[in-house]
Parts: C-alpha cells; structure tokens; sequence
C-alpha cells in the first residue's frame, strides 16, 4: 500500500475552536478521520501530522522521500513566508497538493501569495476542510496515473 503523508502548519490544531466563519466547526481530528476514511476507499496509508515548528515540517518532507508516494501539505502561515518549506517540497518526487480551507485571495493581501504553489503539483482553495479529502483523490488520480507508466 502507498503512503501519502498530510502535512500541516502553525496554529491548525486550533481548528474548531476559533473562527468559525473562516475555517467552520471541524477540528483537526475530525480532518484526520475524514483522511483516514478517503485514505482507506483509495487504499492509501495516511501519515497525519501537524506542527508549529518550521524545522519539524522540514524534516517531515524530507523524511517523505524515502516513504511516502505523495504529499498534502496545508503550511498555514508558513505558505507566505518559508523558503525553506518550499526548498523541502521542490526535493519531493512525487505529487505535492497545496489545501488552504479558507479562500486565501479573498482575504487579506499578505495571503495572497504562496512560496509554496510554484512547488506544487495542485493547489485547492476555499473549499472548506473538504479540500484534504478532494487533494487525496487527486493523488490517488496522480499516482495510479504514473503506475500505469512505469
Ligand atoms: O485557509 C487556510 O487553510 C490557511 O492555510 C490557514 C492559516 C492561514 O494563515 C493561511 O493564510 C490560510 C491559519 C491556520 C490557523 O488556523 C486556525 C483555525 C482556528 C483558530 C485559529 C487558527
């Protein structure tokens, strides 16, 4: 089975709890099970993490070279200020799906730009927490697609 990891960044893990009107009433572990349900119907091993440390999500990446087949990552603030996030997912071979839950380009300008999207294979956007479980079929799509090459 193929392993996808699912990689999210600072202050995620108060989804639920704040600002219900840009992020709705999920929490982070209510998005893990939805993952873990996509993730069994495609038959995809999910790693879930999340963290509020840069170096973590770094190392994270890296370690996705020897054993994951894809990767979701939501980097949260991270999106609009790492360069080093960006330089660990351009290392990553295989599919990269960027997921923000809330419409970034409606929001205010410093959002509207990503050192992550010019890495990433697709970038899904406002489409609620439902954008983790539409970015696994995506990979899914992708990786049957470059099994079917090989
Ligand atoms: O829309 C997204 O998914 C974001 O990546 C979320 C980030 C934000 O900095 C990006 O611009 C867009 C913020 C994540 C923090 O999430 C919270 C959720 C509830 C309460 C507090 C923080």
């Amino acid at each position: 089975m193929k392993t996808v990891l699912v990689l999210n960044g600072p202050n995620l893990n108060l989804l639920g709890t704040r600002e219900p009107d840009i992020y709705g009433r999920e929490t982070l572990a209510d998005v893990e099970a939805d993952c873990r349900r996509v993730g069994a119907e495609l038959k995809l091993a999910i790693e879930f993490h999340q963290s509020n440390r840069e170096y973590e999500i770094i190392d994270l990446i890296h370690a996705a070279r020897e054993r994951a087949a894809g990767v979701v990552i939501n980097p949260a603030a991270f999106t609009h200020t790492s360069v080093a996030i960006r330089d660990a997912l351009a290392a990553f071979d295989g599919p990269i799906i960027e997921v923000h839950i809330s419409n970034v380009h409606k929001r205010e300008a410093f959002r509207h730009h990503s050192f992550v999207s010019g890495v990433a294979t697709g970038v899904i956007v406002g489409c609620g927490t439902e954008g983790y479980a539409l970015a696994l079929r995506r990979i899914a799509t992708l990786i049957g697609e470059a099994g079917k090459r090989l």
